[in-house]
């Protein structure tokens, strides 16, 4: 950022004199650039100018290290990237902090909160619907894996053991806040009220799935609720989310970004890309890492030697927090000012909630293949983040054991309806195959769509038959 902006200024010097000459010296032509109001110009600006003045002038950090040092020349080294002191000393900075950092928390185990803990307090409204919407959420995993099992729908993939981080999150978000998940977060989209037939029509794949059956089971998305459809590939919604967040900063909307991915995402490329993207073009983006301990079979002791995920905040200049991750109200209350920052102070925020994947990878994965089984239960049983919250919710007299049956069963019932009305809708026709990416299909798209319907008609048997062809 300090290159491009040393260098703009250069730029923005050299084209002010040469403007000059054309007669345009002018300061009210310049004000055009800096604001957004239309000008008698408008019309002339080529893609690099519109491009220019849309930038954010931004260099609050390096100004902050700047005021740091004296003028002393000869302690300083004021080179292109800012001021640096010198040191006689050669010390080579060490690979590990002395002490990893440390995770936030307000929750005990008990549900009782510490007593220094800082903390806001949330209402009876918002925390009832936060562990209703947690038990639904496990409701709906243990039906949908069940379904899975029996041949109804193809794929699943739990979220057990991450509960409170998909809804407490939510809880703190305003539904103005884009989300680009990875794939174990469609609680946020249930906070959002998308419905459990929303959910279920997308696992069947049938005429009502918003992604017209195109997709595997699992990867929901709603335009309506500001979720950004799953996507398989691993970390591509990371550069994706600095954009999107970028443009409510262009749209100077009351609104940020937040992107949730796993452990094993931050072995890619983009996961860098984005956090560099992001700190330099300063993108109300909040990263959400969601450390479960692996990727698939890979620990994170293979994944990475750094302090976990957060330590690599500070080194591409973004605040960071670690969080427990099974902690609903340390979740809930982390969220909320990573979004008031992110939003008034215009900047990305990265969080690192620490958690543990309790369920298999997906009904693809049997993880006590590769994990002791004692530890699998440790976390669901004794770390459980529903139990610790209930805890809490019940100490505030807000929750009995009848709300608890009562909504168990409304849940359950809500859910095999579901499924059946499910499974009964058409499957979307054939041709929306080929649909939606392009204006005008290529040939090789439709000389494929020519050779698939052949193809069925000769091998039917090969085919689903509740396909419309
Ligand atoms: C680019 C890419 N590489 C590999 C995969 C296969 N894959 C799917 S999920 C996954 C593990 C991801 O682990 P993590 O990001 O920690 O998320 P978690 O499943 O633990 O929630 C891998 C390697 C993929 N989908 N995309
Ligand atoms: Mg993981």
């Amino acid at each position: 950022m300090a290159v491009w902006f040393t260098r703009s200024r250069f730029m923005s010097h050299h084209l002010k004199r040469e403007v000059g000459l054309l007669g345009l010296n002018n300061p009210s032509f310049w004000s055009s650039f800096t604001h957004h109001n239309s000008s008698p110009l408008e019309n002339c600006r080529t893609p690099e100018t519109v491009f220019s003045i849309r930038r954010f002038e931004s260099t609050k950090a390096e100004k902050q290290l700047d005021s740091r040092f004296d003028d002393d020349e000869n302690l300083i080294l004021d080179f292109p990237g800012g001021k640096v002191t010198f040191t006689p000393e050669m010390r080579f900075i060490s690979e590990s902090p002395e002490k990893r950092t440390h995770c936030y928390r307000v929750l005990d185990d008990n549900g009782q909160p510490s007593m220094c803990s800082s903390f806001e307090q949330i209402s009876k409204e918002v925390a009832v619907k936060m562990y209703s919407n947690m038990v639904t959420l496990q409701i709906m995993d243990t039906i949908f894996y069940e379904a899975q099992r029996q041949g109804r729908i193809s794929f699943y993939l739990t979220t057990i053991g991450e509960e409170a981080i998909n809804i407490a999150s939510a809880a703190a978000l305003t539904t103005n806040d884009v989300i680009l998940p990875q794939y174990r977060e469609p609680g946020i989209l249930l906070w959002r009220g998308f419905t459990l037939q929303e959910f279920a029509n997308q696992c069947f794949g049938n005429k009502a799935d918003y992604g017209k059956g195109r997709q595997m089971p699992i990867h929901y998305g709603s335009n309506k609720h500001n979720y950004f459809t799953v996507s398989s590939p691993i970390a591509t919604q990371l550069p994706q989310a600095v954009g999107a967040a970028y443009s409510l900063k262009m749209d100077g909307k009351d609104a940020c970004v937040v992107t949730y991915f796993g452990d094993g995402g931050t072995s890619e490329g983009d996961f860098h890309a984005a956090l560099n993207f992001a700190a330099v073009m300063e993108a109300p983006v909040i990263f959400f890492c969601r450390n479960n301990g692996w990727a698939i079979s890979t620990p994170t002791t293979e994944q990475f030697r750094s302090d976990g995920i957060v330590s690599r905040g500070q080194a591409y200049g973004i605040r960071s927090i670690r969080v427990d991750g099974n902690d609903a109200l340390a979740v809930y209350n982390a969220i909320q000012a990573a979004r008031e920052m992110a939003i008034s102070e215009q900047r990305p925020i990265l969080v690192e909630a620490l958690t543990y994947r309790v369920g298999h990878h997906s009904t693809s994965d049997d993880s006590t293949k590769y994990r002791p089984v004692g530890e699998i239960e440790h976390w669901r049983v004794a770390r459980d983040p529903v139990t610790r919250f209930k805890k809490w919710v019940e100490r505030n007299d807000w929750w009995s054991d009848k709300d608890e049956s009562e909504l168990r069963s409304s849940v359950r019932k809500q859910l095999l309806h579901a499924i059946q009305v499910a499974e009964k809708v058409e499957k979307p026709p054939l041709a929306d195959m080929f649909t939606d990416v392009y204006d005008r299909p290529p040939s090789n798209l439709s000389e494929q769509e020519g050779l698939l319907r052949e193809s069925i008609k000769r091998h039917p048997q090969d085919y689903p038959s509740d396909v419309p062809v």
